[in-house]
C-alpha cells in the first residue's frame, strides 16, 4: 500500500491519492508514516521535474494535491494532554522561497507537541521576521528554506536578528531540503533538521535546557 501511495502522488493522481490515505488511515497508520510517504512521492516528482518529464504545472498540481490531502479527516497529527503551552515559536519561510508544504508540517508538529506557534507565511523578509520577534518574544524561530539558492538569504536574516540584538537567548531552528551540514555550519543557526518531527523534538530539548519543559 505504501508503494501504491507514493506512485499514486508521483503520478498526481489526485482520486487514487485520497483513497490511499484513507485507507492508512482506517487500517490505523501512523499520520507520521503517511507524511513520510507523501513526502517520497513528492521527492519522485521533483525528479521528474529536474529530468524534464515533469513541467512547473506538474509541481503546483503536486503542492495542491498535498494541500488537499493534509487537510482531510485524520491526517492532523494526535493533540499533547491540555496544559500551558510548552513555548511559542515563530515560523517562516525564508524570503525568495515559496514552498510551504514542510513549512506548515513542521508546524503541525510543533502543535502537536504543545507548542504555540506564529506562522508568517513563506517569502518572509528579514523585516518581517525582526517584527515578529519583537511581537510575540518566541523562544524559537524556525526558518524553513526549500531552494539552494535561499541559503545566503537564511544567513542574512540570521544576521540581521543578532544585528537588532534579538539574538541572545533565542534558539534558531533551519530546516528543509536545501540545508546541509556545510551550509548549516555558514548559517549561524543553532540547529537544524531535514525532519519535521526531529526538528520538533530538537526544539523541546532546547525548552527542557532552559528548564521549560
Ligand atoms: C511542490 C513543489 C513546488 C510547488 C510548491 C507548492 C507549495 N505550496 O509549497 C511550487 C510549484 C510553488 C514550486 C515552485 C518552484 N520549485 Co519546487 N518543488 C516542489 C516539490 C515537488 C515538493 C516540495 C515539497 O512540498 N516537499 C514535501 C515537504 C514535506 O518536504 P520539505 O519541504 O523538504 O519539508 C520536510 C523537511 O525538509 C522538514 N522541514 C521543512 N521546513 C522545515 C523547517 C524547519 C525549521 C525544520 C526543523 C524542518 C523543516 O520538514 C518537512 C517534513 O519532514 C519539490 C521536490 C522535492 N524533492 O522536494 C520541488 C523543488 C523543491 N522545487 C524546485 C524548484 C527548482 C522550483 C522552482 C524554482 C521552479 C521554477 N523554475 O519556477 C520554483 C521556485 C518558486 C519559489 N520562488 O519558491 C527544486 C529545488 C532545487 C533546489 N535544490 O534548489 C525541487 C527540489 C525540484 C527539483 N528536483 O528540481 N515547487
Amino acid at each position: 500500500m505504501e508503494e501504491l501511495l507514493i506512485k499514486a502522488v508521483e503520478e498526481l493522481n489526485e482520486d487514487l491519492v485520497i483513497q490511499h490515505v484513507n485507507t492508512l488511515l482506517a487500517q490505523g497508520v501512523d499520520v507520521y508514516n503517511i507524511y513520510d510517504y507523501l513526502s517520497k512521492g513528492l521527492q519522485r516528482v521533483g525528479e521528474k521535474y529536474k529530468i524534464g518529464d515533469y513541467y512547473i504545472a506538474d509541481l503546483i498540481v503536486s503542492g495542491e494535491l498535498i494541500k488537499k490531502v493534509m487537510k482531510l479527516k485524520g491526517m492532523s497529527f494526535p493533540k499533547k494532554a491540555n496544559g500551558s503551552a510548552l513555548g511559542t515559536v515563530v515560523v517562516g519561510t525564508i524570503y525568495e522561497d515559496i514552498h510551504d508544504v514542510g513549512k506548515d508540517v513542521f508546524i503541525s508538529v510543533l502543535k502537536s507537541a504543545g507548542f504555540k506557534t506564529v506562522d508568517l507565511g513563506v517569502d518572509v523578509s528579514s523585516e518581517k521576521f525582526i517584527e515578529a520577534i519583537k511581537k510575540k518574544k518566541p523562544d524559537i524561530v524556525g526558518i524553513s528554506g526549500v531552494l539552494t539558492m535561499t541559503g545566503g538569504n537564511i544567513k542574512k536574516v540570521i544576521n540581521n536578528i543578532a544585528a537588532a540584538g534579538l539574538r541572545e537567548d533565542l534558539f534558531i531552528i533551519v530546516g528543509g531540503a536545501s540545508i546541509n551540514d556545510k551550509l548549516f555550519k555558514q548559517l549561524g543557526a543553532d540547529a537544524y533538521s531535514l525532519d519535521a518531527v526531529e526538528g520538533a523534538k530538537l526544539c523541546v530539548e532546547w525548552m527542557k535546557s532552559k528548564g521549560q519543559a
